[in-house]
């Protein structure tokens, strides 16, 4: 299945590129993150789904790479105000995900190898809207953006989309992830320029 946003929300009717607010458009990838890329392994990476009841669901890398892919093309939006056109993913939506897993939540944790941590209302992760990618232009992500495999929730600013992930906490009530209590915006819809707590 190909998901293709770029054009949709990301272009104006001539043609011309209509990016979010207060944001410019970036050519290269921007390397972002609060400290070092972690060593990640492949024979050792985990991602588990732990519900609010405390029942988990774990996948290692084979039993990920095994469920159903998804190409995905989309505009990204840094809240440090670059925004990438038509970025080339590959992942595994969330749906399928989510699909078996009984919960009342309504917010997701995401936890990430390195201890980042980031918050998402969990309806924000349905839908085709969200992805735990692990492909980035047709090659292995890199670590250096996440490899190897990464969150992907595109609708909101990227650092939602947390690197190296291994796990998503879903919760009754919402709590901050470490940008988030820095002051960023629990949710951080770049089209409503949510950068700050209170915008
Ligand atoms: N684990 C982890 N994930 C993270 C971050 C981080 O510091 N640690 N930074 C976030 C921020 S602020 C951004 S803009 C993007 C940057 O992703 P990139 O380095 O692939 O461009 O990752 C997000 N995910
Ligand atoms: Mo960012």
């Amino acid at each position: 299945m190909n998901v293709v946003s770029r054009g949709f929300h990301g272009r104006g009717r001539d043609g011309d590129v209509k990016l979010p607010p207060g944001q410019y458009l970036e050519h290269g990838f921007p390397v972002l993150q609060a400290g070092p890329t972690p060593p990640v392994n492949t024979a050792t990476w985990t991602f588990t789904i732990t519900t609010e009841t405390g029942d988990s669901t774990r996948w290692d890398w084979k039993q990920f790479t095994a469920l159903p892919a998804e190409d995905i093309t989309t505009d990204i939006h840094c809240v440090t105000q670059w925004s990438k056109l038509g970025t080339n993913w590959r992942g595994v939506s969330l749906d399928t995900l989510l699909s078996d897993i009984e919960t009342n939540a309504g917010y997701v944790m995401a936890r990430s190898y390195g201890g980042y941590t980031t918050n998402v209302p969990l309806p924000d992760l349905r839908d085709g809207k969200a992805w735990i990618a692990y492909s980035y232009d047709g090659k292995p992500l890199h670590p250096e953006h996440g490899g190897p495999a990464r969150l992907l929730v595109p609708h909101l600013y990227f650092w939602k989309s947390a690197k190296w992930v291994t796990g998503l906490d879903l919760m009754l009530r919402d709590k901050r992830g470490f940008w988030e209590q820095l002051g960023y915006n629990d949710y951080g819809d770049p089209w409503r320029e949510q950068r700050y707590q209170g915008d």
